[in-house]
């Protein structure tokens, strides 16, 4: 037995991933909607406007967690619902908030914890138009801590509160390469709008100040009469040198890492940007005013981690381009000796190998001074699995296989390493609509069949998570 007795584990989802319903009672579009409805930005040309139609089947989800033993579950409430044009002088959407605080009664009611995400990508698409969205530093965080404070008072049960979800991929997906919404790149061929250079480094900011702001609101107004807790939820893969014996590759390791997580959590953590961020990227990066170092620095009650691969890393010489986000290095599947860091999946940046976690897990804990971890998200996608047939698609055992290596190595990191993990909520809990690949690419341990009615079929892996943590977490 290796992971502490109150350990929590369940599922997790995203708003616009699994709701559809996106135009019911009184939904504002959110920046999700408008990206999809441009061609050729998602895979298969579809959109979250019905996706799993979760919004309207909350009982058949939560029969379904309960059926699959969870005691968590992850999911997010989109702004656009509660507050339809988003800002703080704009009106409160009665009927989202009510589906939300139903949807949190009926969760407890069945034994489940929610962890609520505040933020999963979909912004308001009018704060977007109204004043470029995450882009402004004055507006954004004001809107998102108002947004933030309608939640927490309409759901004072909720004890885990979760603010962003990977501002990582918002920035550098949604700014640099423009893949993710809103779709601001400097490549021409793609938008007529956007600075790679300069938006990413600018939009990551700003969303750690709106982070920090909704923190301390409910520090100062929530948590002394809820007795909840709030963190961040970033996202980051694990990283060995592709020359183990070449100091340059060894250092890029670390590098990465902060590129990807330092760039949010030593802010958090520390009060500061790391320093290799600063020295490549100079006067792009933002500075913290002394205000604001105050209002982020400690703004965490946990470290929401969501980690899914790994990769080998060979170093860059030379200066790096402008728009480079990764720290000038490359990311790669093959070492210099041709090791393999793992198997092909449906999603071409994931690759299992579930040591990285362990290792992960440990660079984090000390980096840190052994923060409280919950797992937010962990999971795969299964090459092809899309087109196999139903009977082949429950028969899982590549996702059990990773589930049960990475979870095991969880435990080891918990049991063997000290790392102070608490919880663990795979992704997902069901297909869905996976953003710029749309439908094709499948992480749900639950089939749907988006072309019949979207019933839903637990696959093996889906029930495989019960033994695996009975068997891990202590009885006493
Ligand atoms: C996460 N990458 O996204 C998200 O939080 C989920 O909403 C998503 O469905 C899940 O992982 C699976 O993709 C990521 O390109 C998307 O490196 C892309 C990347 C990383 C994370």
């Amino acid at each position: 037995m290796s992971l502490p007795k109150d350990f929590m584990w369940g599922f997790a989802t995203a708003a616009y991933q699994i709701e559809g319903a996106s135009e019911a009672d009184g939904r504002g579009p959110s920046i999700w909607d408008t990206f999809c409805a441009i061609p050729g930005k998602i895979a298969d040309g579809s959109s979250g406007a019905v996706a799993c139609d979760s919004y309207n089947r909350t009982k058949e989800d939560i029969d379904l967690l309960k059926s699959l033993g969870a005691t968590a579950y992850r999911f997010s409430i989109s702004w656009s619902r509660i507050i339809p044009l988003g800002g703080r002088n704009d009106p409160v959407n009665q009927k989202g908030v009510d589906h939300y605080v139903k949807f949190v009664d009926d969760l407890l009611e069945a034994g489940i914890q929610p962890f609520i995400t505040l933020f999963h990508w979909d912004l308001p698409d009018a704060l977007d138009k109204r004043y470029g969205g995450f882009l402004n530093r004055e507006e954004f965080p004001l809107d998102f801590e108002n947004y933030a404070r309608v939640v927490f008072k309409a759901i004072p049960k909720c004890q885990h509160w979760i603010t962003f979800n990977e501002p990582w991929c918002s920035s550098i997906l949604g700014y640099n390469t423009g893949y993710f919404a809103p779709g601001h790149t400097s490549d021409r061929s793609k938008s007529t709008v956007g600075d790679s250079a300069r938006e990413p480094w600018i939009v990551g900011h700003n969303i750690i100040l709106a982070h920090a702001r909704a923190v301390k609101a409910y520090r100062d107004d929530f948590k002394p009469t809820q007795g909840g807790e709030i963190g961040i939820t970033l996202n980051g893969d694990a990283t060995y040198p592709w020359d183990p014996e070449d100091s340059a590759d060894v250092e890029a390791c670390d590098r990465k890492i902060e590129f990807a997580i330092g760039w949010f959590a030593d802010p958090i953590y520390f009060g500061h940007y790391p320093e290799s961020m600063r020295k490549q990227l100079g006067d792009r990066l933002p500075t913290f005013t002394p205000e604001e170092v105050e209002l982020v620095k400690g703004s965490n009650d946990f470290y929401g981690m969501n980690h899914y691969t790994a990769n080998y890393i060979k170093h860059k010489t030379g200066v790096p381009p402008e728009d480079d986000f990764l720290g000038n290095l490359e990311t790669l599947f093959y070492s210099k000796k041709g090791e393999c860091i793992g198997p092909e999946t449906q999603s071409f940046w994931l690759r299992p190998m579930a040591q990285g976690f362990r290792d992960l897990l440990n660079w984090l804990s000390k980096r840190y001074g052994h923060p409280k971890i919950y797992v937010t998200e962990n999971g795969t996608s299964l090459k092809g699995e899309n087109g196999m047939k139903l009977e082949q698609i429950v028969e899982d055992d590549f996702r059990v296989k990773y589930f049960n290596d990475y979870v095991n190595a969880m435990a080891t990191a918990s049991a063997e390493d000290g790392v102070n993990v608490k919880g663990y909520l795979a992704w997902s809990l069901m297909d869905n609509f996976e953003w710029a690949e749309g439908y094709e690419t499948r992480f749900g341990v639950t089939y749907v069949d988006y072309a019949d009615d979207q019933k839903r079929y637990p696959k093996k892996s889906a029930k495989s998570l019960k033994p695996l943590f009975d068997s891990l977490i202590k009885k006493e």
